[in-house]
């Protein structure tokens, strides 16, 4: 190597680093709350540094060509892996912005193409300390099966980490159903009785894995929770638990895109019409938007009273035939399903017609203000 070499391997080094940590600041769903405020920096810091160490990963094309010349199987993989995080991290950053579509598991390959190229990284870097030889240059037949051994062994161990990281994420795999995949805190009665269809839910389970997000402690709902339809409306409601639970529900299947790159799909989901909720409480020409208020206080978001009357968005109360856990949500979130989940209000507890555009919780800090998730829509 080169001193110029060494330099910029250095730098790579640096990089891999930073990207590690601001990447695992950027996925740990329970940093969002905390972190809220500075995402948006965070973000453009993870790409921009991204963009550094392609840009230097090209620069030593030539480099790793020579490597690759002296037969070393991990320069050639780690340059593979590299690559590849590259490509779903663009992919990513391109996607959040709004600027193409993501699809469904993106953030969980470039998750686990971050976790092995970190563990392969480090295996790199421990190799180079304690057997700093080349493998090339082991020419007797000893130490060319130890090298062999070492190599797979650190392969071995770089691949088990990387595939660790299912055990990292969140519970969640498993239904809602079940007491043990999801938390819940609400005690209402009576619970909502589901349709025929909702149970065995018409979909066949959903499929795939709920991150549990919340910017603010996740509320609980007991006897005191109501549910308000104000603002310019001519008859203003506020609905108690028991009259909630009464009003007229629809069953419907659908996909949960987040716009961070992950899906859950084929969701059963049974609620309340948002259309029927306002045509009940019967909206006043003025109204422009519907402003969505979460029982965390803190999280709201906004449709405009079209996108609010289309016949897929519904205030849900059961999810595969089950009341939404509080994790998820419940005892009543907003889903829409042609735009990404950040829509998706969850501890709704009022919706408020105005006439001025609001911006939401996510919006405000650099999540698209279209959220449609085809935007041929
Ligand atoms: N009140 C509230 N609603 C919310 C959020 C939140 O943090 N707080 N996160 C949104 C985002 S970005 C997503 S992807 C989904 C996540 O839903 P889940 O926690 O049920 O997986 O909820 C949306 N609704
Ligand atoms: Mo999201």
């Amino acid at each position: 190597m080169t001193r110029g070499e060494k330099r910029t391997h250095r730098l790579l080094a640096v990089a891999l680093v930073v990207l590690a940590v601001t990447g695992f600041l950027l996925y740990l769903p329970v940093l969002r709350g905390p972190l809220a405020d500075s995402r948006p920096f965070l973000r453009a810091g993870h790409i921009i540094v991204g963009l550094a160490f392609a840009a230097l990963l090209a620069a030593n094309i030539p480099f790793f060509r020579q490597a690759a010349a002296g037969r070393d199987p991990v320069q050639s993989l780690l340059l593979a892996v590299a690559v590849a995080w590259l490509v779903t991290g663009g992919w990513l950053a391109l996607g959040q912005y709004g600027w193409l579509a993501i699809p469904g598991d993106l953030s969980a390959a470039h998750l686990f193409l971050a976790v092995l190229g970190s563990a392969a990284a480090l295996f790199h870097a421990v190799r180079a300390r304690c057997a700093p030889r080349p493998v090339a240059e082991a020419a007797d037949a000893v130490n060319g099966r130890r090298a062999f051994f070492i190599q797979a062994f650190g392969w071995f161990a770089a691949l088990s980490l990387g595939a660790a990281w299912q055990w990292l994420l969140p519970a969640g795999g498993k239904p809602p159903g079940d007491p043990a995949a999801f938390k819940d805190c609400n005690s209402l009665t009576p619970p909502p009785t589901p349709a025929p269809q909702s149970s065995p839910p018409v979909g066949g389970g959903y499929q795939g894995k709920f991150r549990v997000y919340t910017v603010a402690p996740i509320p609980c709902a007991d006897s005191a929770w109501r549910f308000t339809v104000g603002g310019l409306v001519d008859k203003p409601r506020v609905y108690n638990w028991e009259e909630f639970v009464g009003l007229p529900r629809r069953v419907q299947v659908s996909d949960f895109h987040c716009v961070e790159g992950w899906s859950v799909r084929r969701i059963t989901y049974e609620g309340i019409p948002l259309a029927w909720l306002l045509d009940t409480a019967a909206v006043q020409p003025a109204a422009r938007y519907v402003k969505l208020l979460s029982g965390d206080g803190v999280y709201t978001d906004t449709l405009a009273l079209d996108q609010a009357r289309l016949n897929d968005v519904m205030v849900a109360l059961l999810i595969d035939g089950r009341p939404i856990p509080s994790d998820l949500g419940g005892p009543a979130r907003l889903v829409v399903p042609q735009m990404y989940a950040y829509k998706a209000v969850k501890w709704l507890v009022a919706i408020e017609l105005i006439n001025q555009p609001h911006s939401g919780y996510w919006e405000k800090r650099g999540y698209p203000a279209d959220a449609w998730v085809d935007k041929r829509g």
